[in-house]
């Protein structure tokens, strides 16, 4: 069995290692971390490239279904976000609806939440990647976005992940207790401020059960996390984070 709440120097996917420690009955707000990862994931099965230097974190969350289980990935990116933008003011970093987190308009960092089981032994684990020292080159695109990248160390020299580690932890931790006492009612404000698809701005998007490329303009924020797009024929569509692409036109 391997420990927990420590930093590993190579995990093959610290998500994995969350998983097995939930699986042995760890306790909620478990945690692991690696300085590197082997086969790093992302969201369907597409690769997160995981050099050293950056953070790679996993956590266990154990949340009664009242706290809002849908919300989580955004929680989390929004406890990110408010963590490093209060570590240092140059951290402007934006949430791109529904788990990347941007700062100057590239991806630094990605949130992966794995859900397991149902009932009272079942949890969340909830995986975050970000760069802080170093911006991978990335090969595999997400079609038709030239998705730029950047890490932390771009606004902030010299910043790796080992200054941010404990604070981010600490910023989902305590996340997840707002989840557990009050719900969600106080996400939609807090995602607004950083939010990089504003309400009223042109988006396109994709959903793998339609052909081809929607667009029209982001509404808002639903009661699930949902994101609420009116497309150009004047209809009101809910995107659910699963499995869609969206991205801002200029
Ligand atoms: C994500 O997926 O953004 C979630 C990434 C979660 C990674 C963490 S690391 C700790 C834990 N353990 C794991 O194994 N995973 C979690 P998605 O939205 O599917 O974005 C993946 C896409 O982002 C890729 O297809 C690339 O285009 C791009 N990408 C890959 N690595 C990147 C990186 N390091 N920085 C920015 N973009 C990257």
């Amino acid at each position: 069995l391997i420990a927990s709440n420590i930093v590993l120097e190579e995990s093959i996917s610290t998500n994995d290692d969350a998983r097995r420690l939930a699986e042995a009955g760890c306790p909620h707000g478990t945690w692991i971390s690696a300085r590197r990862q082997t086969a790093g994931r992302g969201r369907l099965g597409r690769k997160w490239e995981s050099l050293e230097g950056n953070l790679f974190l996993s956590i266990v969350a154990r949340l009664p279904v009242h706290a809002g289980w849908s919300w989580v990935p955004l929680a989390t990116a929004i406890a990110v976000a408010e963590t490093l933008r209060e570590f240092h003011p140059r951290l402007e970093l934006e949430i791109k609806w529904p788990n990347d987190l941007w700062l100057n308009q590239a991806k630094v960092g990605g949130i992966l939440c794995e859900a397991v089981g149902s009932g009272a032994q079942s949890y969340i684990v909830i995986g975050l990647g970000l760069n802080c020292a170093e911006a991978p080159e990335i090969s595999e695109m997400p079609e038709g976005s030239a998705q730029p990248v950047t890490a932390l160390s771009a606004a902030v020299p010299g910043l790796s992940a080992d200054e941010v580690r404990l604070p981010v932890l600490a910023g989902i931790l305590g996340m997840l207790e707002d989840l557990k006492r009050e719900g969600p009612a106080s996400l939609p404000e807090r995602y607004e401020r950083m939010a990089a698809l504003r309400s009223g701005m042109s988006v396109v998007w994709s959903v793998p059960s339609a052909t081809g490329n929607a667009s029209g303009t982001v509404e808002g924020l639903g009661p699930s996390g949902e994101l609420h797009v009116r497309n150009s024929e004047g209809k009101s569509l809910r995107l659910y984070a699963e499995d869609v692409r969206i991205r801002a036109v200029r």
